[in-house]
């Protein structure tokens, strides 16, 4: 089976992160759901695009797959300035994951792109695009997710995972409610689209 990285989008209500998963996944079904989980192809192997919605009352739910990720996208609305300002309250809620408290992966970078969304209704703004229009093969996603794929950093995260899951061995802990819905959710089970 191919290899397979995950890829969480964060960032307010709005700013349009279903939507833009949906495009890099090639019209993927747009589902208003509290997670979304969407697959394509990159250099052969599956990127699996995990959308939260970015509501207050599902930072709990958020909170339980943040260890997972390979890589993070915090979107914001280039039409939104409160948006782009509610970023530093996304980098609070995921830091804690990014410097594992464990202390096993401090030294690690994860790879991380900050996207600036909505770009067609305000022209001329610097590093951004448009949900409307993006793709895997735009610079900014083939250079983020060169950085996910080929992170030298991966059997660290690994180790530092695995150590994590020697802690938590009850039947509903967050690692058992995530391999289930790891088994629900099984890319070769889902609609593959060539980037
Ligand atoms: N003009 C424009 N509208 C966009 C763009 N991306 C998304 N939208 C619109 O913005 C609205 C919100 O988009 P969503 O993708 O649902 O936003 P979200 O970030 O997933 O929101 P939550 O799931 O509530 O956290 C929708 O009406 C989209 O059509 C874009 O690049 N340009
Ligand atoms: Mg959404």
């Amino acid at each position: 089976m191919q290899e397979t990285f995950s890829v969480c989008f964060l960032g307010d209500t709005g700013v349009g992160k279903t939507t833009l998963v949906s495009a890099l996944s090639k019209d993927s079904p747009l589902y208003k759901a509290p997670i979304n989980v969407c697959v394509s192809l990159y250099k052969d192997r599956t990127i699996e695009w995990w959308d939260f919605s970015g509501a207050k009352k599902h930072e709990s739910l958020r909170g339980i797959f943040y260890k997972y990720f390979d890589g993070y996208v915090l979107v914001h609305d280039l039409s939104n300035a409160r948006s782009y300002r509610n970023l530093q309250d996304w980098e609070k809620e995921i830091a804690p994951w990014l410097h594992d408290s464990y202390g096993c992966l401090s030294s690690v970078e994860f790879p991380l792109l900050l996207f600036g969304n909505k770009s067609d209704l305000v022209p001329g703004k610097g590093p951004c695009g448009s949900a409307l229009s993006a793709s895997v093969s735009d610079s900014a996603w083939t250079d983020f997710l060169d950085k996910v794929v080929f992170n030298p950093a991966k059997p660290e995260i690994k180790a530092a995972n695995r150590n994590l899951e020697s802690f938590s061995e009850e039947e509903d802990s967050p690692t058992s409610l995530f391999s289930r819905i790891k088994s629900w959710w099984r890319p070769e089970n889902l609609p593959l689209f060539k980037a």
